[in-house]
């Protein structure tokens, strides 16, 4: 392994494989995060994206605070002590809840992805203060070691897939509060939801999706196309997947 000022301890993989998630982590200070929220609050919250249906994704494209974000060495060199020191940073999506937005029901994000095979970790990045309050993230510790059969959620839930209430115990989540710049990570199979936001603050998070070269992303077909991702450490001996740079700031 690379030399890296974030190496993950034996115990921290260990934590890891045994719950499917790590953290919370710093990337940024509260200070250096405030350009960062300014910059996606003009940009990527006020303009298209590159994807024409979903604005909030993939603006690592198009918006340099944000692909630094996505490339930020606090959080991929952590990943590449669990997926080894060539890294994809596949996707990006921004998650904005604000006050009155609907509840995200309990999912494991693989029931919804185009790659294969199934090999991802995220990291979900806090650009506001995150608080149980204003809807963090809530995940259930081991629940990633079961693939859960998911079925369609009611329609004034966020999202139109869920785990059926009766396969997990709500009662064992953990709320991930989170200051901006704060950030963990959590497996493509980790049992995770969000309530409605009933608080009268804003709650912005960056999910950044992170894999390994010999995954296929269904770029065009099932992204955007024109959809690129980010080598963001070493190198891709197998030519599957598109890669682009650090957009330029303009
Ligand atoms: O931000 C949220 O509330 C949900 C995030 C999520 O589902 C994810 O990052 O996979």
């Amino acid at each position: 392994m690379h030399e890296s000022n974030y190496r993950l301890t034996r115990a921290e993989v260990d934590f890891f494989v045994e719950n499917g998630y790590l953290g919370p982590y710093a990337a940024l200070t509260q200070a250096e995060m405030t350009p960062v929220r300014v910059a996606i609050e003009s940009r990527v919250l006020k303009t298209a994206g590159p994807n024409p249906r979903r604005p909030m994704q993939s603006r690592h494209m198009d918006t340099p605070a944000v692909y630094d974000l996505a490339a930020h060495p606090a959080i991929i060199e952590r990943i590449a002590c669990l997926l080894g020191p060539d890294i994809v940073v596949w996707t990006t999506n921004f998650w904005l809840k604000e006050p009155g937005d609907a509840e995200i029901p309990w999912h494991q994000d693989i029931n919804f992805w185009p790659i294969e095979p199934p090999v991802n970790v995220s990291a979900w990045v806090a650009i506001d203060d995150v608080t149980a309050e204003n809807a963090c993230v809530r995940l259930i510790p081991g629940s990633h070691r079961r693939f859960l059969q998911h079925q369609r959620a009611p329609d004034e839930m966020a999202i139109h897939e869920m785990v059926d209430p009766a396969a997990y115990d709500a009662g064992e989540a953990l709320n991930m509060e989170l200051k901006p710049g704060e950030f963990f990570l959590f497996s493509e199979r980790l049992l995770h939801a969000s309530s409605a936001n009933r608080s009268s603050k804003r709650r912005l998070g960056l999910s950044i999706r992170v894999t390994v070269p010999f995954v296929h992303i269904f770029q065009d077909s099932h992204l955007h196309p024109g959809h690129t991702a980010i080598l963001a450490s070493g190198r891709d001996v197998m030519g599957f997947n598109r890669y682009g740079g650090r957009p330029v700031e303009n």
